[in-house]
């Protein structure tokens, strides 16, 4: 088994972060992001969508979603499940995680916008329309604070998926571009910090 990634990726850092918590030692290959072998014809063989992360497992699949990934993961390794343990916990839980995933994919435009830090991904990044695409953000952001309440994690008393999917969106914004992400929600900025000190979370 071999991942590809990149070490500070917000889409990498689900499994990464996930694998941490499992405590799960899996081969990793951190791809030169920028000198563009993610690109590369030897990369695309694998993953034609020419992102990261990829999971290659033993039998030479590539599995190229972080979030199928941590599906695949936890299929293989059920014990001390970050997933859910019953119907109505997976299914909250899925719940979380699929929010997640939609305020990844929000704010990754925002950031394309607002950092012009992306012009591969955004040519012409806008203030105007990162302000228009930050108040879909903020939507989000209030459901994941109303729902914590005042859980340690998203999810309830422990970590699960949700958590390893949010996490690197806050930790993106805030640690490599010094954004305030998150930090008008008193909860989640709190869950942030709480998070941060965990052991999974270094870079
Ligand atoms: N749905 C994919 C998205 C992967 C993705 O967009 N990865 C980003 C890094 S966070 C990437 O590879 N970007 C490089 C590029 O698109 O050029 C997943 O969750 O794995």
């Amino acid at each position: 088994m071999l991942l590809y990634q990149f070490q500070k990726g917000t889409n990498p850092r689900r499994v990464i972060i996930y694998l941490n918590e499992k405590g799960i030692d899996v081969p990793r290959y951190e791809l030169d992001y920028a000198g563009g072998e993610h690109k590369s014809p030897e990369y695309l063989a694998i993953n034609p969508s020419g992102r990261a992360p990829t999971l290659v497992t033993d039998e030479g699949m590539s599995i190229t979603d972080s979030a199928a990934i941590v599906e695949y993961l936890e299929d293989l390794h059920p014990e001390k499940s970050m997933i859910g343990v019953d119907a109505i916990s997976r299914a909250k839980i899925r719940s979380l995680e699929r929010l997640g995933t939609d305020l990844v994919a929000r704010s990754q435009l925002w950031l394309w916008n607002i950092t012009r830090s992306f012009p591969a991904m955004e040519p012409s990044p806008s203030l105007k329309v990162a302000s228009k695409i930050l108040v879909y953000v903020t939507e989000i952001l209030d459901v994941l604070e109303a729902t914590i309440g005042d859980n340690e994690f998203l999810a309830g008393d422990r970590p699960t998926v949700a958590d390893c999917t949010v996490f690197p969106i806050f930790q993106t914004c805030r640690e490599r571009f010094e954004l305030p992400f998150g930090s008008a929600h008193p909860r989640l900025d709190l869950w942030y910090k709480n998070f941060r000190q965990r052991p999974s979370a270094e870079y």
